[in-house]
């Protein structure tokens, strides 16, 4: 992507620096002179010039066109059997993160990390008030659902809850494929990593509502923490919705989804910030910090608050 905006740059910048020296050129050196009474030689009307002109331009949008398939393309491309999936889940005005599945390929094990019990019982909950009271509930709007079916969102044994005071770090492996998988549960959020270069949307009803909430990146390049935001304005603490991407080596990451891992599985269920210290990591987030919300509070510049 950023060498698509580098050559697109460079080529309006030709294009630029063409008009501009034709402009000038026409501006000094066709100047109506100071005593004559004539105009300078009228060229309209010049058909193959005009053709040119016409042609051009669409063999400039034609180049461009292709580099841009090609360029999304690529990163749109999902493949079989992605390394991690994770569920992201946003909702006003924070994130949840959890890991679906987990394959590290060499030895690493296969992790199952779907939550069975939470899904069924968010599946066979009633979808309304009415029909948990036992009435006979209206088909909803949504496929005979009701908005308030949370039932396509999912539930992870492992998962990462932001709130007012903590940022929720997702702790992802370098060097591997990984699958995010996007819904929320009220209104439309937008997931964005700057230094992803993408963000998508993040819909309720993803499917009813015709987005593929499914995208693949098919690598974290270097280790560190990436900030991330939401970036549909969502309400009151829009701005407040921030996160963090950690990405570790594949080893610590492993070592963490152990030390997360629920007792009964033989892990550690230990919260994000104590496996991160675990692992020799930064327990809170080192890209951002929580936000007040209190809508009262107000601070003079260069004057301690609290
Ligand atoms: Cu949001």
């Amino acid at each position: 992507m950023r060498e698509l905006w580098t050559w697109s740059v460079i080529a309006a910048l030709v294009m630029g620096v063409l008009v501009w020296g034709l402009t000038f050129w026409a501006v000094i050196f066709h100047r109506k002179k100071k005593d004559s009474p004539e105009f300078p030689r009228q060229t309209a009307y010049n058909v193959p010039l005009e053709l040119a002109y016409t042609a051009v331009p669409f063999v400039i949008i034609a180049v461009l066109f292709y580099f841009t398939v090609i360029v999304q393309n690529h990163v749109l491309e999902k493949k079989d059997n992605p390394n991690v999936v994770v569920d992201v889940t946003a909702y006003q005005w924070n994130w949840k993160f959890g890991y679906r599945s987990i394959d590290l390929g060499e030895g690493g094990g296969k992790y199952d990390g779907v939550d069975q019990e939470a899904q069924a019982a968010v599946e066979s909950a009633p979808a309304s008030e009415a029909e948990a009271e036992g009435e006979h509930a209206q088909p909803g709007p949504i496929h005979g659902k009701t908005p308030q079916d949370l039932s396509y969102l999912h539930y992870d044994k492992i998962e990462t809850v932001g709130s007012s005071n903590e940022i929720p770090i997702l702790v992802l492996p370098t060097g591997k494929r990984i699958q995010f998988e996007l819904a929320s549960a009220d209104v439309i959020h937008a997931f964005w990593v700057p230094e992803f270069l993408f963000k998508r949307d993040v819909n309720p009803n993803p499917k009813e509502n015709h987005s593929d909430n499914v995208f693949q990146i098919s690598e974290i390049e270097k280790e560190g923490a990436f900030v991330g935001r939401c970036a549909e304005m969502c309400g009151t603490f829009h701005a407040m919705m921030n996160f963090e991407v950690r990405a570790v080596s594949p080893d610590k990451f492993a070592q963490y989804i152990e030390l997360r891992k629920p007792a009964s599985e033989g892990g550690r269920d230990m919260t994000t910030a104590e496996a991160l210290q675990a692992i020799g990591e930064s327990p809170v987030a080192t890209s951002t910090s929580p936000f007040t919300t209190d809508r009262g509070y107000k601070q003079a510049s260069g004057v301690e608050g609290n």
